[in-house]
């Protein structure tokens, strides 16, 4: 797990650098967390893309609520905005990307055919907050087609090149951006999906309001995973039935709360559970 300290300088010298290597490519390819899309970017993104052609992935994809995902992507078609579910993992709809590259650059083609310009080179560069899948991606596109080119003409200089496909060019390095993390509620999604580090939330913390969520959205995977008949309960109680139910407990019969609380945080995160959404779209968040 990346440990970034997002202090407002590094935060000026991310979008900085971001900023300059925009001028080189024709698309931004940004990710987001399938099981928290908006929670999962970064709040300056708009300003930062400018009117750059963007693609929006919905990334590990296979970890999130295919049903809630799919109102993720009808939110974004009704905006007009392309998006598509993957998962770099399993594979899933990665063959899909050129094509939805393609489509986000339906326009710059037009543009380059009217120029009598019939290349259809995409020169993309990735992007996103840490963790979300930014690494895992390029390995899995590059695997496909593994030449890294250097300085091939009409691609820039001094900078790694990942050639995805005859016409697919990817910058190697993505940009990292931070996420909305002044919001409490983002931060632990965030924590929930394990994308930000356990030290900024205590980990009851996490657990108290994940049992919550899931009580009240998906009580029938937690009463499967842990043999439970009843979590419309205080949270404190239903993490205490999981203890009893896996045996963690302390002389007189009392449950090991840390030890149940670590246990459950890294099934919640490890999928044992089930897959689950955290947030489904809403009409005043725009992106
Ligand atoms: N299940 C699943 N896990 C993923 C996927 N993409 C990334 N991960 C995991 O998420 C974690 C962070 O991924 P990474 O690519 O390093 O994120 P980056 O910080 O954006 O580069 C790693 O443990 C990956 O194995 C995916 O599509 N599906
Ligand atoms: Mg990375």
């Amino acid at each position: 797990m990346q440990t970034i300290q997002w202090f407002p300088g590094h935060m000026a010298k991310a979008r900085r650098e971001i900023s300059e290597k925009i001028k080189q490519v024709d698309l931004i390819i940004e990710l987001k967390d399938a099981r928290i899309p908006y929670s999962s970017t970064n709040p300056m993104i708009d300003e930062i893309v400018g009117n750059k052609p963007r693609l929006i992935l919905l990334c590990k994809s296979s970890m999130a609520d295919p049903l809630v995902t799919k109102l993720w992507i009808e939110s974004y078609k009704k905006k007009n905005i392309i998006a598509l579910d993957i998962d770099s993992i399993t594979g899933f709809h990665v063959n899909q990307v050129i094509k939805y590259a393609e489509l986000a650059l339906k326009s710059v083609f037009a543009k380059r055919k009217e120029k009598g310009i019939l290349s259809k080179t995409i020169k993309a560069m990735i992007l996103g907050i840490p963790n979300v899948g930014k690494s895992t991606l390029i390995n899995t596109l590059a695997k496909r087609k593994a030449t890294n080119v250097g300085n091939k003409p009409g691609v820039t200089k001094n900078q790694t090149w990942i050639r995805v496909t005859d016409d697919l060019f990817l910058l190697d390095t993505p940009g990292i951006l931070w996420p909305k993390f002044e919001d409490q509620e983002v931060g632990l999604k965030l924590a929930m999906c394990g994308s930000i580090k356990d030290e900024i939330l205590s980990l009851e913390q996490i657990t108290m309001a994940s049992i919550e969520y899931l009580s009240n959205n998906y009580p029938q995977l937690l009463k499967n995973r842990y043999g439970l008949d009843d979590v419309n309960k205080d949270s404190l109680e239903v993490l205490e039935d999981i203890g009893r139910k896996r045996g963690f407990l302390l002389k007189g019969g009392v449950v090991d709360i840390p030890r149940t609380t670590t246990m459950f945080l890294n099934e919640l995160r490890t999928m044992k559970i089930g897959a689950m959404s955290y947030e489904r779209p809403r009409e005043d968040w725009f992106i």
